[in-house]
């Protein structure tokens, strides 16, 4: 996969995508990123690429003209961006709210390119440029430059490779609608609180109706909302049930 970011902050990139995880797979060819500073694209001595509102109003607007043109650029230079399989979103509040569902849908594309608000964002006509938006919460942030790296970080796991147990994204929380169940490690005791005696039993039948039970029990006490679009089993129903009774 081709990631494509265009920002006034380029620098903002340096750290998160170049540690862990997100490091290695790139190291891997499993994907790659290019930050492109959408200043480049502005044409005036004053590089200019926001200028204040019409109508008044406090703050500033990004202009059209460097995104039109750092688009175009991209369009011609990457010919998958002509073809199915390529995506240009732009991460801001009114957008779509970014779920794992939409998250392993990206995960399916070649390519995406990230544009990236910033002051009191964008000029409403660049949002016949793109093909999607997508916020990462219901707040204002200073910029799209993290939702943009939050997308990043969760679409790249959903990479084939780059998280080695696909055990362990199947057992994510969100993966099949439910919350994780707790984990624990050494030490088996810590100041008398003891790790759950059947973590330690080897049986894993059943710590894994354990774990289920207590993603249920999770799931219910956090986020009820979600067991009602959770594809349960029957077994999940009858775990719910005893639950529910206890
Ligand atoms: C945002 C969000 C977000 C709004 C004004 C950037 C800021 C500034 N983006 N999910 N929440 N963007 O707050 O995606 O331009």
């Amino acid at each position: 996969m081709n990631i494509d970011v265009l920002t006034l902050f380029p620098e903002m990139f340096q750290g998160p995508i170049n540690e862990s995880l997100l490091k290695k797979a790139q190291a891997r060819g499993l994907f790659s990123l290019s930050v492109t500073n959408i200043r480049d694209f502005t044409f005036d001595k004053h590089k200019t690429a926001d200028d204040t509102p019409y109508g008044g109003g406090s703050g500033m607007v990004m202009k059209i003209e460097p995104i039109a043109a750092v688009i175009s650029k991209i369009k011609n230079k990457k010919p998958a961006c002509r073809q199915a399989g390529s995506k240009i979103l732009l991460m801001c509040p009114t957008g779509q709210p970014l779920t794992q569902k939409k998250v392993n849908e990206l995960a399916q594309e070649k390519h995406l390119v990230l544009l990236c608000g910033h002051y009191e964002g964008v000029d409403e006509r660049v949002r016949e440029l793109v093909d999607e938006e997508i916020s990462i919460g219901d707040y204002v942030l200073t910029g799209g430059e993290i939702p943009a790296m939050v997308l990043i970080d969760a679409v790249v796991r959903q990479i084939p490779g780059v998280v080695k147990e696909k055990e362990s994204l199947e057992n994510d929380s969100f993966y099949n609608d439910l919350l994780d169940y707790p984990s624990y490690t050494k030490p088996e005791e810590f100041s008398d609180e003891k790790v759950p005696e059947v973590l330690l039993s080897g049986n894993h039948a059943k710590i894994a109706v354990w774990r289920r039970i207590q993603a249920l029990k999770e799931t219910l006490q956090n986020r009820p909302e979600l067991l009602a679009r959770a594809e349960l089993t029957r077994e999940d129903n009858k775990l719910l049930e005893e639950i529910l009774k206890n």
